[in-house]
């Protein structure tokens, strides 16, 4: 490693402890690049493809610096120079590509594939902006554009470019990509994220998102999820979509060519996987380019595309389904238009009158998950539960139809970023115990149970969480200017913020605690509740939500006999980089949808694996997380799925019911009283409350008083330290299931079929 002095002095003139962490940060940039650019690349004769609109990757610094197997040589050496990696991460930005648990997972799939030495890479696209930087302002929430690519970054522009053929003339592409170094493998994969070099950022307007929606060269790539409140919002989301895939099928095909295909043989060659309906319409381009350009009928083409095309779905809410109009897809791309003709066309021959499995329907709207089922080989859904109900009643009339085409792959995360590198000294204390084969593959950590009575080693789990709970009171206090007590109950939920999520519950939890601290029941351990999360800006109840936990984390802040035992805070602009903080500090792990509706979750995981206790409702995974610790180990409330889902089907939910009830009434209108609307907006306030009292359409009140009595209960327990603990280690010990190498070998083993070399 004298390579870095040497660079230090070639690169900046200065030795190895006068640069700055910004400067260090960029020659282990260049170190790290140069040495994953001698890695070799997987050439297995089959490729995969996961194709996806976000891969929320997180830095990069410490990740590569593990899998490259260097973590702790690099460490010392820096150390020798009075330098710690830790602060040099702090100059690293994190790459603002990703939204939410879908683009997570995607991340978390990435290193899983390429750690297994499977030949598959990620294709994506390069959001100059990302999705928004979050700041509070005035109780709400305000976003910003995120200037991630402002400086050096991961990104390698390569030579590769594509031309694709809008109704309104074509443009040509650019291809970027981040290596993907798998963990100790001596190879690497690729994150491939197309852009046009013609993006202006100009067209924003002065920090705000902004911009002129219709100058398609110029902004196609300046947002993810740009907003689609508006016609052209929409048109953009179409545009943003058929450039992603044309790329990456154009990519395929060429790599497919190079490594000897005919194209008839396609599936031998390359497996497609695409991450939710954002990427469907890679199915018609697939069938353009190989009719137009390979000599294909339409029939052989659909024939292959069959073969190659598997869906993921990630979601049964409808808002997230895609539908889009045919004539907007139209003026995008006409040919693609008349391809889902024809495929619509197809399907209503063979299957008349069901109008549940049709691909374009009676008012002209094109279903894309509809495309994706039908010209796919394979659906599944990310969780048990959530399989089942897709197979069951959302996607019933095509399950139906095609049930071998149906499957499940319960989510799962990877345990290099989220122990190894977030928790390192958990990740150590596991390697004492059990020794270190967890890294990589079949991840059991269920010898961890015999410590149980090991007075030494739960000592060192008490003292490793307290540790994690002191750094995230400094990083809080140093970077977000927010002070907590580091030795209080750290109670956290960290999500979008979505009303299925129901962050709104635990807002009215709030109130319930306030008001009980007030009438003298005071915690024996203060506790500080943890939010983090982004909104939709155009999703008004979200903000809504936010503005009412904010103001009420106001309000307690001011009440001196309630401050010095609750604490409530919005940790702003939530991300991997805050997740990494916030998981190992946590004691309370907040898992709380309503029944049916989180497809999987996989925070829940992060959690569990990083010693926190659930509280949770038997929803997504959260069904197998409590399966495999034992319901003594777990807090589980609410109603069933089941019940939830009867509840819609007959209309039969009515707010008034729970409202009107004498434990809950005085908490919903708090949110409209004097003290609230003295430090929040009055408007926006009446807004929720209206509509959690009238409307309710996630159901935050249904299970609430369940809610309160259980958390009142989980606190009480924690005073128990002795048989918290042991709660703590059947989590741990247990979460071996959720690594996400588990995930990607049953992908492999069900659906993709990649050579695997050497299982070890
Ligand atoms: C999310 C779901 O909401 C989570 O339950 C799930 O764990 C993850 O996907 C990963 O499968 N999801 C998302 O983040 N964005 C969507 N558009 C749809 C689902």
């Amino acid at each position: 490693m004298n390579t870095m002095a040497a660079m230090a002095r070639n690169q900046f003139h200065k030795s190895i402890e006068d640069i700055s962490d910004q400067e260090l940060y960029y020659l282990l940039l260049d170190l790290i690049k140069d040495k994953s650019k001698g890695l070799a690349t997987n050439h297995s004769k089959k490729k995969l493809y996961y194709v996806s609109a976000e891969f929320l990757i997180g830095k990069l610094l410490v990740n590569n610096l593990l899998n490259l197997g260097i973590y702790d040589q690099v460490e010392e050496e820096l150390q020798a120079h009075g330098r710690s990696l830790t602060e040099v991460e702090e100059a690293e930005k994190e790459p603002s590509l990703g939204n939410g648990g879908l683009g997570r997972l995607a991340s978390c799939f990435l290193d899983s594939i390429a750690s297994l030495g499977m030949n598959g890479d990620g294709i994506g696209l390069n959001y100059h902006f990302g999705l928004f930087r979050q700041f509070f302002d005035n109780n709400q929430q305000t976003a910003k554009p995120d200037d991630w690519l402002g400086g050096r970054t991961w990104l390698n522009r390569t030579e590769t470019t594509f031309t694709v053929p809008f109704k309104n003339g074509p443009v040509a592409s650019t291809l970027y990509e981040i290596d993907i170094i798998g963990f100790k493998k001596g190879e690497r994969n690729r994150l491939r994220l197309f852009d046009l070099d013609t993006v202006n950022s100009d067209l924003i307007q002065w920090g705000t998102i902004q911009f002129d929606k219709k100058n398609i060269p110029e902004n196609l790539t300046l947002f993810l999820y740009p907003d689609d409140s508006d016609h052209a919002g929409r048109m953009l989301r179409i545009y943003q979509q058929y450039f992603m895939v044309s790329n990456a099928a154009q990519l395929i095909i060429r790599e497919a060519l190079e490594r000897g295909s005919n194209l008839h043989d396609l599936a031998d060659y390359a497996v497609i996987q695409i991450n939710d309906t954002h990427p469907t319409f890679i199915i018609p381009e697939l069938i353009r380019l190989l009719t137009e350009d390979h000599d294909f009928t339409f029939e052989e083409a659909v024939a292959v595309v069959r073969q190659v095309v598997a869906f993921t779905n990630h979601t049964i809410l409808s808002e997230a389904l895609e539908k889009w109009p045919l004539a907007d897809i139209e003026a995008v791309q006409p040919e693609i238009a008349n391809i889902i003709c024809r495929l619509d066309r197809q399907i209503k021959e063979e299957f008349p009158d069901n109008h549940a499995v049709e691909i374009i329907d009676g008012s002209n709207t094109v279903h894309m998950a509809s495309i994706a089922i039908h010209f796919g080989f394979s659906t599944n859904g990310v969780a048990r539960l959530h399989s089942e109900i897709l197979v069951n009643s959302e996607l019933k009339a095509f399950a139906d139809i095609y049930p071998e085409k149906f499957s499940n792959k319960t989510n799962g995360i990877t345990f290099r970023r989220w122990i190894m590198a977030a928790n390192p000294r958990l990740a150590h204390l596991i390697d004492q115990s059990i020794g270190d084969q967890w890294h990589q593959g079949i991840s059991d950590l269920s010898d961890l149970r015999k410590e149980k009575n090991n007075k030494d080693f739960m000592n060192q789990l008490a003292q490793i969480k307290q540790a994690n709970k002191d750094r995230l009171a400094e990083h809080l206090r140093v970077s977000k200017r927010i002070e907590i007590k580091p030795d209080s109950i750290i109670d956290v939920q960290i999500k979008r913020i979505h009303e299925y999520k129901r962050q709104q519950m635990l807002a009215l939890y709030i109130i319930y605690k306030y008001f009980d601290i007030k009438n003298g029941n005071r915690p024996q351990t203060p506790i500080t509740i943890l939010f983090g999360g982004k909104a939709a800006p155009a999703y008004t109840i979200a903000q809504d939500i936010i503005h009412l936990i904010l103001t009420l984390s106001a309000l307690i802040k001011e009440d001196p006999e309630v401050a010095p035992y609750l604490q409530v805070e919005f940790v702003p602009n939530y991300n991997v980089t805050e997740a990494e903080y916030l998981i190992p500090a946590a004691d309370i792990s907040e898992q709380i949808s309503l029944a049916s509706k989180e497809a999987s979750g996989t925070g829940n995981m992060k959690f569990m694996l990083n010693g926190a206790l659930t509280i949770c409702t038997l929803d997504g995974a959260n069904v197998e997380i409590a399966e495999r610790v034992g319901k003594d180990n777990i807090y589980t409330f609410g109603k069933s799925s089941d019940e939830i889902i009867d509840l819609y089907a007959n209309n039969a939910y009515n707010p008034q019911d729970y409202y009107n009830r004498p434990a809950i009434k005085p908490l919903v209108d708090f949110i409209v009283s004097p003290e609230m609307i003295r430090l929040g907006h009055e408007s926006q306030l009446r807004r929720l409350y209206e509509d959690i009292k009238n409307k309710d359409y996630f159901m935050a009140m249904i299970d609430l008083e369940e809610y309160i009595a259980l958390k009142d209960k989980m606190y009480q327990d924690y005073e128990d330290q002795e048989a918290w603990l042991d709660k703590v280690l059947v989590n741990i010990s247990e979460a071996g299931y959720f690594s996400s190498d588990r995930t990607i070998l049953e992908y492999n083993e069900d659906i993709w079929h990649l050579e695997v070399d050497d299982p070890e």
